[in-house]
């Protein structure tokens, strides 16, 4: 680890050590990150929407058979006190049209996040600060998507994925040879229930660090998976971690992953503090695009 070398590193060596809770996170201090995005969703008493220059709403049930349909309502996705407050709700059946899957009777409504058409950015440093509901049912996200390319040519990165107890630090991709219907997943699990009681009540970050040769996933500054992008052979496609992705931010509810949510009580509990984004200002490939 080099020593910082003017005032600049230093105090990006002490932010880092104080996002990462303490603890000195792997190769975060001599990176050189300079915060050239965040949300910090700075609100007061009164809920407000979530900043149109940076948030976008998916609607309707989009993926994954699950329950909840997606609104773009104030009561499933506000800034209250500082943090957005992203909640799945239940309301009598029909209140919301109706799906083809199980579960999906129009009464559980959510929201979903994207920054899709508004921010997008290639190789850095993405953090989010947040505390999650990690009752049965519940299926919390952060995570990217590619701008260009279908699923998942574009690229995947789930920065932290919550379900069945397992917290999940997923890379997924394509590959020639695989079928096209096929992905390639990197996938690295951790157990809640492995983690200290007080975890579940508590704030967490979540990391990508990600340039041309490697995606790393940590979580409170411990490293959890890295992927390597040599190993995106695809010829014939989109090279997912070579462009640029959007974020998303959702909470999901049952369906293929997140478990039998037929004894969760409503509403759900998924905080976040802010979501920053940090780049190497001596990376010339390094990209980011706003639309404010
Ligand atoms: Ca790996
Ligand atoms: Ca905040």
């Amino acid at each position: 680890m080099a020593e910082p070398k003017n005032s600049r590193a230093i105090a990006a060596a002490l932010l880092a050590c104080v996002f990462a809770n303490g603890t000195w996170a792997q190769g975060l201090a001599d990176a050189g990150w300079q915060l050239v995005w965040s949300d910090e969703f700075d609100s007061g008493q009164t809920p407000q929407e979530p900043n149109s220059a940076n948030w976008g709403y998916e609607k309707g049930y989009v993926r994954n058979r699950e329950w909840q349909y997606y609104t773009d309502r104030l009561e499933n996705a506000f800034c209250r006190d500082g943090l957005l407050h992203i909640q799945a709700m239940k309301s009598p059946a029909g209140t919301f049209p109706a799906g083809r899957g199980p579960g999906q009777d129009g009464s559980i409504s959510s929201a979903s996040l994207s920054s899709r058409n508004r921010l997008a950015f290639r190789f850095g440093r993405l953090e989010m600060r947040a505390r999650i509901d990690t009752r049965l049912g519940s299926w919390p996200a952060f995570w990217t998507l590619g701008v260009r390319g279908g699923w998942p040519d574009g690229g995947e990165c789930d920065i932290m994925e919550y379900y069945r107890d397992m917290l999940k630090f997923n890379v997924a991709w394509w590959k020639t040879g695989d079928g096209r219907s096929r992905p390639r997943w990197d996938s690295e699990t951790i157990k809640v229930s492995d983690l200290a009681p007080e975890w579940v009540n508590s704030f967490h970050t979540w990391t990508m660090e990600w340039d041309r040769d490697q995606v790393r996933l940590y979580m409170d500054g411990v490293l959890r998976n890295t992927w390597d992008s040599v190993q995106d052979e695809g010829d014939d496609s989109v090279k997912g971690f070579q462009q640029p992705h959007y974020i998303i931010l959702n909470q999901a509810i049952a369906g293929d992953n997140g478990g039998d949510a037929s004894g969760l009580a409503y509403p759900t509990r998924y905080e976040i503090d802010w979501v920053r984004l940090y780049q190497l200002p001596a990376d010339p490939n390094s990209m980011l695009q706003t639309k404010s």
